[in-house]
């Protein structure tokens, strides 16, 4: 269906499978109506290229800002390409989006970030199941840097205000 809104951010792995790799990648996202779709992208002829995920907007339990990583990214980005507009825009960025597991998307300016937000709270406003509690923190290694968890589907542990 149409697009909403089309927006290149860098999209922090989401790390589906234990052994998956902490890393970060600059993609172009999508918004429909039915949900937030990234790509890749050829940033030299501006083009799109294949699909690499999509996250249904009936399934978005949750979009929320949250605390910039406390160590991150230097250590934990891989690509030395990115490294500096990961450094640069780390300070401002902060949108995540649960689905099953958190996705954590930076972008880059406050302005773009609010707009998302604003847009993406408007789209899953009537879904089942939104949480009342998220996580302010990443999950990093195994824990929620907030409240120590060591579960990722635990419950958050900060009340939504709304
Ligand atoms: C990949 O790392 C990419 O970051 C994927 O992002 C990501 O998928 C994978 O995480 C991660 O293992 P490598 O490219 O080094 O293999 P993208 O699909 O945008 O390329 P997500 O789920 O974040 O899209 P897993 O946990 O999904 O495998
Ligand atoms: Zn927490």
């Amino acid at each position: 269906s149409d697009s909403l809104m089309e927006e290149i951010f860098i999209k922090r792995s989401q790390q589906k499978k234990k052994t998956s790799p902490l890393n970060y990648k600059e993609r172009w996202f999508i918004l429909t109506q039915e949900k937030i779709a990234y790509y890749d992208f050829d940033s030299e002829k501006g083009k799109r290229k294949g699909l690499k995920g999509a996250v249904d907007i009936e399934k978005i339990k949750c979009v929320e800002t949250v605390q910039p990583e406390p160590n991150a990214p230097q250590e934990l980005v891989e690509s030395t390409e990115l490294e500096t507009i990961v450094n640069c825009i780390i300070p401002f960025i902060r949108l995540i989006i649960y689905d099953e597991g958190p996705l954590y998307i930076f972008a880059k300016t406050d302005d773009i970030r609010a707009l998302w937000i604003k847009k993406l709270k408007e789209l899953v406003r009537f879904n089942k199941d939104l949480m009342q509690k998220y996580h302010p923190c990443f999950w990093v290694d195994g824990v929620w840097l907030c409240c120590q968890q060591e579960v990722k589907q635990a419950m958050g542990c900060k009340v939504l205000e709304s």
